[in-house]
């Protein structure tokens, strides 16, 4: 059994190959993919622009899809950049640029900053969406720390945790992320649905 995953993002496609791993099915990203469609992400909301990922896909492809759709709320900004995470610093620019705008507008602000990453997962056959959902508590630092993960994680300290995300390894980032608790509830709801053979 195929599943393509609706995503581009390099540091998603590692993550998500990993939770997925168990699952036994093969795993295809849009990178993988010659003809890969562009997708408009015009949804207001994380649920709307992982349903606009997931049917996009499966209506080029008519094979089973997984997408998410994710990013980072801000307590003192008013839950910002939230969806337009990807593109908080304008389109096309890099994840140093987001972090360096975020830190520049909280810099008035008094710590701890406090911020959650949330993860909007969903399933499309083409019938239903099955969808999930998971959160990561924690507060933006000033103080750049690590080399892994991607996007916000080395300005991101989980709750409970005296180093950042993009200190943590890929297995120890799974264990408490919004992807790994929106992709874990994904699968449960799953087993039940999909036909492995
Ligand atoms: P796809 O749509 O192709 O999956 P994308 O990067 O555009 O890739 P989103 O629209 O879901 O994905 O935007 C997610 C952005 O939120 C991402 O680019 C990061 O800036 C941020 N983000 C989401 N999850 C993150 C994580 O685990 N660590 C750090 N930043 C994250």
């Amino acid at each position: 059994m195929k599943i393509i995953f609706a995503s581009g993002n390099k540091g998603k496609i590692v993550e998500v190959r990993k939770l997925l791993s168990d699952l036994g099915i093969e795993i295809i990203a849009l990178p993988d993919l010659e003809d890969a469609p562009e997708i408009i992400e015009d949804a207001d909301t994380f649920e709307g622009n992982a349903k606009i990922k997931a049917k996009v896909v499966f209506d080029k492809y008519k094979l089973p899809v997984i997408a998410d759709d994710s990013g980072l709320s801000v307590e003192q900004l008013g839950g910002a950049p939230g969806i337009y995470s990807a593109r908080f610093a304008g389109e096309g620019c890099t994840y140093e640029d987001n972090n360096r705008k975020l830190l520049e507008e909280l810099k008035n602000y008094p710590e701890p900053h406090r911020a959650k990453f949330i993860c909007h997962a969903v399933f499309y056959d083409g019938k239903d969406f099955v969808n999930s959902v998971g959160e990561l508590k924690g507060e933006i630092v000033h103080e750049y720390r690590g080399i892994r993960g991607f996007g916000y994680d080395p300005i991101f300290r989980p709750e409970g945790y005296d180093r950042n995300l993009a200190e943590l390894t890929l297995e120890e980032k799974n264990k408490i992320s919004h992807r790994g608790k929106a992709f874990r509830g994904l699968k449960e709801k799953l087993e039940s649905l999909i036909d492995y053979n």
